[in-house]
């Protein structure tokens, strides 16, 4: 299968999933699902759920033993998008070319539709079938860890800290180890558990995710500069007007270009022990790539 298949494939396997995890949009009371539906069900490429399953494919699994997890990472990743949007934090009227879900249910019902969805995540990643190696506990502490304050919440932290100051490379990385890479991580992890990974193979997927995940962050921020928000379905420019410190303010464009094409050389490299099973992920870590020029 050509990479566009497989992608829009496992995409659509996610997809078909989740809509039969989540409560149906007519369930009392009907205007948190619907909101809950509107926010997953919006465009998102599914990076996430997609690595989940590659991963654990990549480790000798069943695509169908990983949709679980796979579903449970898209459902955090869309909780943090709609509470990010929200007017306290990053203020945004768009996300995946649409009104953000607060502007369509008002931001208590965002605040409560991001609450649930990440509530969602763990009742979800709760049907997963249980391993030789892995138990539901090791599987929840895994994403609780990802989702709590010494990761995603903690980079959020440092990032709306860090607005209008300037931050160094170092700081940069910080807050997108915390953000960005933890969650790309974890969603490789979580897969790959699925399959019965060794350590070896966990330690090599954490490995790549690092390097997948800053490298993604890079690209992410070489887009806010060059896209147009037609293209990005999210404000362009967003980074600048609100003093945000991104890879192009702090090492310019070109050598953002270069730090982004280095990383994903290094994610990669990571890959080795995984041998040819891991063709699938290399792909997309070279596809990750394209997207930033
Ligand atoms: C808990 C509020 C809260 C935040 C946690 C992850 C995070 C911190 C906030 C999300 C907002 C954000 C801009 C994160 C950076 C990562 C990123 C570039 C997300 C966009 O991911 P894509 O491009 O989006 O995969 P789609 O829409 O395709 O799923």
């Amino acid at each position: 299968m050509d990479l566009e298949s497989y992608l829009a494939d496992r995409a659509a396997l996610v997809d078909a999933a989740m809509s039969a995890y989540l409560p149906a949009g007519s369930e009392r009371p009907s205007t948190i699902h619907e909101a809950m539906r509107y926010a997953v069900f919006a465009g998102g490429k599914r990076l996430r759920p997609v690595l989940c399953l590659a991963a654990a494919e990549a480790c000798g699994g069943l695509t169908a033993d990983a949709l679980a997890p796979a579903c449970a990472v898209e459902l955090m990743h869309t909780y943090s998008l709609v509470h990010d949007d929200l007017p306290a934090m990053d203020d945004d009227d768009l996300r995946r070319g649409r009104p953000t879900c607060h502007k369509v249910y008002g931001e208590g019902m965002a605040v409560l539709c991001g609450d649930a969805l990440l509530t969602e995540a763990f009742a979800v990643l709760c049907r997963i079938p249980v391993t030789k190696r892995y138990s539901t506990r090791d599987y929840i502490a895994e994403l609780a860890e990802t989702g709590g304050s010494r990761k995603l919440i903690g980079g959020q932290v440092m990032d709306l800290e860090g607005e209008g100051k300037k931050l160094t490379k170092r700081d940069l990385v910080r807050i997108h180890m915390a953000k960005t890479a933890a969650l790309l991580t974890t969603s490789l992890r979580l897969g790959a558990m699925t399959a019965n990974a060794t350590a070896a193979k966990l330690a090599a997927l954490t490995d790549f995710g690092h390097n997948l995940g800053l490298a993604f962050q890079v690209i992410d921020d070489i887009l806010d500069v060059t896209q147009s928000t037609e293209v990005l379905g999210k404000t362009a420019g967003k980074d600048q007007a609100v003093g945000k410190t991104t890879y192009p303010s702090v090492i310019g464009l070109d050598a953002s270009r270069k730090e982004a094409a280095k990383l994903t050389k290094a994610a990669m490299a990571a890959l080795k022990p995984l041998g040819k099973k891991a063709d699938r992920l290399e792909q997309i870590a070279s596809r990750l790539l394209q997207r930033g020029y």
